[in-house]
C-alpha cells in the first residue's frame, strides 16, 4: 500500500519531535557532552592574594565539572610558557594566562591563536601590539588602585611626608601600574616625596628584608611606607616592629590587596589603609570562557570593582569578608 504524501509528512513531523525531545531530556545531554577542557598557567604562589585567587579558580572549576588543568609557574615566565603549550598540545577549549610580566608572550599566543585556543588574560594583563592574540582581560585596574592609594595618603598625611616604596615583581602589571599611577598622582602632593623605591617581588620575606635595608639606610629619615601588595606590607611591618618602632603610629603604611589579615592590621592599628583588588574572580572567568564558547562577544576588558578600607569602616567590614 503506497503511503499518502500528508502521512509522510505527518511522520516526518513526528519523528524530528521524538528526536528533539529525547536530546532535551535531562541528564542525556551531560551523558553525551564531555567536559570542558581548561587550562590556567598561574603565576605562582608568591603572596596571600595568589593563594586566595587560584583556590578562587580551582573550586569555580570543580563547581562547573571542568576538566581543569592547573600549572603553578613558580614564578618563572618560561614555566608559564611550558605550560601554555602544553596546554595546546592537550587540545584544550580554553586558556586561561596570569602573565608573570607583561612582555614577551606573543610567540607563544601565536601559538594558541593558530590552534584557534581562545586566551583569557586573568588578573594580569601584557603589552602587545596585536589586541588578537587574546580575547579578554579579566582583573583589577591596577592603575586605578596606585591613584586611591595617594590620593588617600594625600588627605591623611596633609600632604606632607617622606615615602619609601615597596615595589612588586619587576616588570608585572600590577607593579607598573601601581607605580605609575602613584606617581602621577603624587604630583598633586608637592609635599609628598618618594625617597626609595625597591622590588620585595610580592613576598612578605621579600617586603621584610627591603624594609630592613631601607631602616638601616634612611633610619628615621620617611615616615610612609606605599606597599604594592599586603604580603609585602606585613613583612614591613614585621621589620618596622623589630627595629622598635611602631608600625601605623610612627610610620603610616598604606598597601593593596586588602585580604582578611590586611583589614584586621586596619582594625588593629598596624596598617592605616589598604586599597582592595578582589582575587575571588573564578565565576567572572568562568562565565566569560563560555560566553566565548557560545560565540558571544565579551568586551575586552572586564573590571573588578575595588573599594578602599581604612580605620573609618575597616571594623565593619572585617566580619563579612570573604577573603
Ligand atoms: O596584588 C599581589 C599578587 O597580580 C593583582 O599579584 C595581582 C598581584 C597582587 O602577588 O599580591
Amino acid at each position: 500500500m503506497k503511503t499518502s504524501p500528508l502521512l509522510k509528512i505527518a511522520q516526518i513531523v513526528l519523528q524530528t519531535a521524538m528526536v528533539g525531545l529525547i536530546a532535551s531530556l535531562p541528564g542525556r545531554a551531560a551523558e553525551t557532552k564531555k567536559p570542558l577542557k581548561v587550562g590556567f598557567a598561574q603565576t605562582g604562589a608568591e603572596s596571600d592574594w595568589r593563594t586566595a585567587n587560584s583556590e578562587s579558580m580551582k573550586s569555580e572549576a570543580a563547581k562547573r565539572g571542568v576538566d581543569f588543568k592547573f600549572s603553578d609557574g613558580q614564578g618563572k615566565q618560561e614555566n608559564q610558557i611550558r605550560a601554555v603549550r602544553s596546554f595546546i598540545a592537550q587540545g584544550v577549549d580554553v586558556i586561561l594566562l596570569s602573565p608573570l610580566v607583561e612582555t614577551g608572550w606573543e610567540p607563544v599566543l601565536r601559538e594558541a591563536k593558530k590552534a584557534k585556543i581562545p586566551v583569557i588574560l586573568s588578573d594580569r594583563s601584557i603589552q602587545t601590539s596585536d589586541d588578537s592574540l587574546y580575547v579578554t582581560f579579566v582583573g583589577s585596574d591596577f592603575y586605578e588602585e596606585g591613584r586611591m592609594a595617594a590620593d588617600w595618603l594625600g588627605k591623611f598625611t596633609g600632604g606632607k611626608g617622606n615615602i619609601v616604596e615597596l615595589q612588586g615583581t619587576p616588570g608585572s602589571a600590577p607593579a607598573n601600574e601601581r607605580r605609575k599611577s602613584f606617581g602621577d598622582a603624587l604630583k598633586k602632593y608637592p609635599g609628598l616625596t618618594i625617597i626609595d623605591s625597591q622590588s620585595g617581588n610580592f613576598e612578605m620575606s621579600g617586603g621584610k628584608q627591603v624594609m630592613e635595608a631601607f631602616l638601616k639606610k634612611h633610619g628615621r629619615n620617611f615616615s610612609i611606607v606605599y606597599a604594592h601588595n599586603d604580603s609585602m606590607a606585613h613583612g614591613a611591618v614585621q621589620a618596622i616592629e623589630e627595629a622598635g618602632l611602631k608600625p601605623g603610629k610612627d610610620i603610616t603604611i598604606v598597601c593593596i590587596d586588602a585580604l582578611r589579615p590586611a583589614v584586621q592590621a586596619v582594625v588593629d592599628g598596624k596598617i592605616n589603609c589598604v586599597v582592595e583588588c578582589n582575587p575571588l574572580f573564578g565565576p567572572v572567568v568562568f562565565d566569560t570562557a563560555a560566553k566565548i564558547l557560545a560565540g558571544e562577544k565579551v568586551p575586552k576588558k572586564i573590571l573588578n570593582k575595588d573599594e578602599l578600607i581604612d580605620a573609618t569602616n575597616a571594623a565593619k567590614l572585617l566580619p563579612t569578608r570573604k577573603y
